[in-house]
């Protein structure tokens, strides 16, 4: 008799446990970049990223807690702009997403990062690069690239040291990313014994740089920095060689896009161009990160522009720690995503620190000849 109840028992055990398998857990991903307007193009590369991650890891099958994992991508456009960020992060907190993957620009990722904090929502941006993003305090924030401070004091000893440059020239968009890169440019200028002659400013908009460049042109810089974005730093290119302004220009990430020489019209000389993407892999990690571009390629028929494995690498983190915690409730994944450390992914290991940024991160410096990106060098 106590055989047959113990039969009984452990075939309901087996059944209960196997319903529990085939329930399927839905986990709702929200990414948020611009999609319209003058950067349409990063956007959709980042947006374009995620998509390929959520698509793998619905293919390959994922468990978390027991239950099977279906991934849904809800992606919002914010425009690059910070009243529409907020408003799109508003919108993917009242669908009940269990964690973000954005915005692209710092401008809309840092107001956003207070609604996703008031909601408990972990949010990795995989371009913000502005210093503040992950100096309010809140625990739900992340981000997986270098922030300005590395990325424009990097390039602003470059400037003096590497290309020699006398007289440097400095112009941004008065966004939270192109002012804060080219206020950390501006000291990396300094802190290398360099001289910087003039400081202009212009708007993420802006198409006519005329009267900015004619000014600075007076003052004969052999170096021109920009703190902004691919679709402004095109157009004046275009107007430097107009007016004949011949000097280095160099940029943070936001310039450093596979778009940069089509936005410029074939203005840019060989080599005039030096920018660095706030992160980078070498050696034996070239391997994945050149795959994913590949993978990404025949996948889409457009070539990576900047962000897309940064944007595949941070859902996947997201994920990894949903697995580890046995759970895709923010509130249980958070501690566990918090903790992240030695994660490889396509663009190198991600560990957080303290403040959610991305520990030892890379920078790769680039330069453009017959209208492609060429590396120069990975540097720390
Ligand atoms: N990091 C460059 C583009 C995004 C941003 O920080 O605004």
């Amino acid at each position: 008799m106590q055989v047959k109840v113990n039969l009984v028992v452990g075939a309901i055990a087996a059944l209960l446990s196997g319903a529990a398998m085939s329930q399927e857990l839905v986990v709702k991903i929200g990414h948020v970049g611009p999609t319209s307007g003058q950067i349409a193009h990063l956007g959709k590369d980042n947006e374009l990223g995620a998509r390929l991650a959520i698509e793998e890891l619905n293919a390959k099958g994922v468990t978390i807690g027991g239950k099977k994992a279906k991934f849904e991508l809800l992606a919002e456009d914010d425009a690059g702009d910070p009243k529409q960020g907020t408003a799109a992060a508003q919108k993917l907190v009242d669908a009940k997403v269990n964690g973000v993957v954005g915005h692209l620009n710092s401008g809309t990722s840092i107001p956003a990062a207070k609604v996703y904090s008031d909601a408990g929502i972990p949010q990795i941006s995989p371009s913000a690069t502005n210093p503040k993003f992950t100096r309010s305090g809140y625990k739900t924030t992340f981000r997986v690239v270098a922030d300005d401070v590395h990325l424009g004091g990097t390039l602003g000893k470059y400037s003096v040291n590497t290309l020699k440059g006398k007289s440097i020239a400095v112009i941004d968009d008065r966004t939270a990313y192109g002012q804060g890169v080219a206020d950390e440019f501006e000291k990396g200028v300094k802190a290398s014994g360099g001289k910087v002659v003039g400081r202009e400013f212009t708007n993420d908009k802006a198409t006519d740089f005329t009267a900015i460049l004619t000014s600075l042109k007076g003052k004969k810089p052999d170096v021109v920095f920009f703190g902004g974005m691919d679709a402004v730093a095109g157009p004046m290119l275009r107007q430097m060689k107009q007016l004949g302004i011949e000097a280095k220009f160099m940029g943070g990430d936001g310039i450093c896009t596979g778009e940069l020489p089509k936005l410029a019209a074939g203005t840019m000389a060989d080599g005039q161009v030096v920018c660095a993407e706030a992160g980078g892999v070498e050696g034996e990690g070239k391997k994945s990160m050149d795959e994913f571009r590949t993978k990404f390629k025949a996948k889409y028929n457009v070539d990576v522009q900047i962000y897309a494995p940064y944007v595949y690498d941070a859902v996947n983190v997201l994920v990894a720690a949903m697995v580890k915690a046995n759970s895709a409730e923010p509130a249980k994944y958070l501690p566990v995503l918090a903790k992240t450390s030695g994660y490889k992914g396509v663009t190198g290991t991600i560990s957080f620190d303290e403040k959610g940024d991305i520990k030892n991160g890379a920078l790769t410096l680039y330069t453009y000849k017959g209208g492609n990106r060429e590396q120069i060098a990975v540097v720390r």
